[in-house]
């Protein structure tokens, strides 16, 4: 698991913001066709038995095409779906207590918004961070941008430990900014599950972050 994500660039997020529940497991089988390799489901305000309904066709489309299936924001879901990883915010309270909760073997994501934080997930015990929002987006409305100029800092005192998603506001026109700045690995959301051709946009923007 810790060589998929390790290898991992391009991060896909399922988001019942922009899915229907119906559409969950076609869509991450499109992600999963155009090579991304780690994914999320992200439902805001579904509850665990939501969850728990949801979520086993997702994680089964991820099983087979080898990606790693990750559970937003809900530690007791994800450890009883048995996911690959559980992401949380900042407002999760201590890994220590999500680590608790899911066990030793599942990875654990938490988004950060600063150096600092990026820091304290690190001294925590994250496997990965999200470092963002880049840029505003309509996916996470009314979040400050923290922009460009901290990634090669992030990058350089984090990311040597562990991988460093850099998110928010990501698309093919921002990417080469992005990378520009530092970032090597990226999540993308609103971008690739509102295209036309979700497999072929995910292909050639994987073409256009450099292997690690
Ligand atoms: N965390 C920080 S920004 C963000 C999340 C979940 C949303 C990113 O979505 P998009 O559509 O790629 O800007």
């Amino acid at each position: 698991m810790k060589k998929t994500l390790a290898e991992c660039r391009l991060y896909g997020i399922v988001d019942t913001g922009y899915v229907s529940v119906d559409h969950l497991a076609a869509c991450t089988r499109e992600l999963c066709e155009g090579g991304v390799r780690v994914l999320q489901l992200r439902a805001k305000g579904f509850s665990t038995d939501q969850l728990l309904s949801a979520a086993p066709l997702v994680q089964q489309v991820c099983r087979a095409a080898g990606a790693l299936f990750v559970l937003n924001d809900d530690p007791v879901a994800a450890a009883d779906l048995g996911a690959d990883a559980v992401h949380v915010g900042q407002d999760a309270g201590p890994l220590a207590e999500i680590r608790r909760i899911v066990g030793e073997r599942m990875l654990i994501g938490r988004s950060t918004h600063s150096v600092s934080q990026a820091l304290a997930a690190l001294d925590e015990g994250a496997d990965y961070i999200g470092f963002g929002p880049l840029f505003p987006t309509p996916t996470k409305p009314g979040r400050p941008a923290v922009g460009l100029q901290d990634i090669a800092t992030v990058e350089g005192k984090v990311g040597q430990h562990i991988p460093v998603f850099c998110i928010g506001g990501i698309t093919s026109a921002t990417l080469p900014s992005v990378l520009a700045a530092g970032a090597r690995r990226v999540v993308i959301v609103s971008h690739l599950l509102c295209a036309p051709d979700r497999a072929g946009l995910a292909r050639e923007l994987l073409q256009r972050i450099p292997v690690l």
